[in-house]
């Protein structure tokens, strides 16, 4: 079933003509309206005449955080604030947060996609969606709610928090889809068991959990716990917020939305375009935004691209699961590691429950890493013995598949702070010297 068929199913040859009229309109609004692009493109000597394939966007600048940051608040925007109906930001972990703006085309642009997005996880205007992603700047909220409206089914725009008063709604409601972050849905789930409930309590089918990196590991926890088929969505407050990409039930990847935004995959270090199968930065130019226009947004999310056929029909490339993003990447005397390969390892293991933080710290000139993991109640109350040989066998696992060495330290349950929003995976004291 599709939202808009003729876009999602449209043939590469006439999509890669639309892209590259919408990218002409968008070089040329960039150029004239936003002060920052007229002076990167100059420095190059490029003038939007010319540019006349879609290879020639390779040769424009990027665009990075911190040039929204130097123009703090609206400098990139590209209309004047009159033209501007809504503004979100998305907050990060140091400096200003960053700001974007919508016209109100940008904001049915988004609602479309957002209700694109919701019927390629196969949800319906029949459906009760529990929309616990958090409502305010944060894009996750909004524009979910504006997307299961244009869409016609019923949202409960509940946002994040109030676990229990949560769980009661999605059992009286009869919620058949929740949208939330994996690490606010894997608390819903222990909350469910707390208050006693069971799967037979609930009428959910899907949930569409996004916002934070997740492994596929911890997608099967989250299925099984909830009795459910979990699917990804990807998006980021810059290009539009959610609905960038989402995966179909195939699960074979994340469709970008190609029709309004060109995803390429570069070398982080090079800045050099890989080609599709590598592994690398992912970077957005957005093709239908008049607020805040994009040209090669560097993501800092890593990912890779493939133009597989999908058995659902629809034509847009995917995008593999984000495995991290380069300023996670925590460089552990020497070698790179990601939160979510940890995740991974622990969820194979089984025993522990899916909560974990990973506390990084220098001690001398030796970088340690501590893996907190969460035990089960019933096993903690075991043995002091059997612990031990758990957290040994944990702490091998991660260094054979690491490469590096680590303290594993089992904690008792309940112990591990729980996420209603994007989870903290990582504390890394080196940092705060
Ligand atoms: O997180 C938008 C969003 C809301 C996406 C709800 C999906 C669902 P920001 O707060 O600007 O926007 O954060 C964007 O979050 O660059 C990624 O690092 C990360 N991220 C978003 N979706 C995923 C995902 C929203 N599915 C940043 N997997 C992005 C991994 C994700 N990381």
């Amino acid at each position: 079933m599709y939202w808009n068929q003729k876009y999602e199913c449209m043939p590469r040859e006439e999509l890669l003509a639309l892209q590259l009229e919408r990218l002409k309109n968008t070089v040329e609004k960039c150029f004239y309206n936003v002060p920052h692009y007229r002076k990167a493109f100059q420095e190059i000597g490029f003038e939007p005449g010319d540019l006349n394939s879609l290879q020639d966007l390779a040769k424009l600048p990027f665009t990075y955080k911190t040039d929204l940051r130097d123009n703090y608040p609206y400098g990139m925007f590209a209309v004047p604030l009159s033209e501007v109906v809504r503004i979100h930001s998305s907050s990060g972990t140091t400096g200003k947060p960053t700001v974007v703006g919508y016209t109100r085309s940008d904001i049915n642009t988004w609602a479309e996609l957002m209700a694109r997005a919701l019927v390629t996880a196969g949800v319906t205007k029949n459906d009760v969606i529990q929309n616990a992603y958090g409502y305010g700047l944060f894009t996750g909220g909004l524009g979910v709610h504006y997307g299961a409206e244009r869409l016609g089914a019923s949202v409960i725009p509940i946002s994040g928090g109030n676990t229990k008063r949560q769980v009661m709604i999605m059992k009286d409601y009869g919620t058949t889809v929740l949208t939330c972050t994996p690490s606010y849905a894997l608390n819903i789930s222990e909350v469910i068991e707390e208050m006693g409930l069971t799967q037979d309590d609930f009428q959910l089918k899907v949930g569409i959990f996004g916002a934070e990196p997740w492994s596929d590991n911890m997608r099967k926890e989250i299925e099984q716990k909830l009795g459910i088929i979990a699917l990804d969505i990807y998006g980021l407050s810059e290009i539009i917020g959610p609905g960038v990409a989402i995966e179909c039930p195939s699960k074979t990847g994340l469709h970008i939305f190609e029709d309004h935004f060109i995803p390429e995959i570069i070398d982080p270090d090079t800045g050099e375009v890989l080609p599709y199968g590598s592994t690398g930065e992912l970077v957005f130019t957005s093709l239908t935004k008049e607020a805040l226009p994009m040209i090669r947004y560097r993501t800092r999310d890593i990912a890779s691209l493939t133009l597989e056929e999908c058995s659902c029909g629809r034509t847009h490339l995917k995008m593999k699961r984000v495995s991290g993003r380069t300023d996670d990447m925590l460089i552990i005397r020497g070698v790179n590691v990601f939160p979510s390969q940890i995740e991974s390892v622990l969820l194979e293991i089984g025993q522990t429950e899916p909560h974990y933080q990973i506390v990084v710290d220098r001690i001398g000139t030796l970088d340690t890493v501590e893996v907190l993991v969460e035990v089960s109640a019933s096993f903690f109350s075991d043995q002091i013995r059997q612990l031990e040989v758990l957290e040994a066998k944990i702490r091998e696992a991660i260094e054979s598949t690491l490469g590096i060495s680590v303290k594993v330290r089992l904690v008792e349950p309940k112990t591990i702070e729980r996420s209603e929003g994007k989870a903290k995976r990582v504390i890394d004291k080196r940092k705060l010297d």
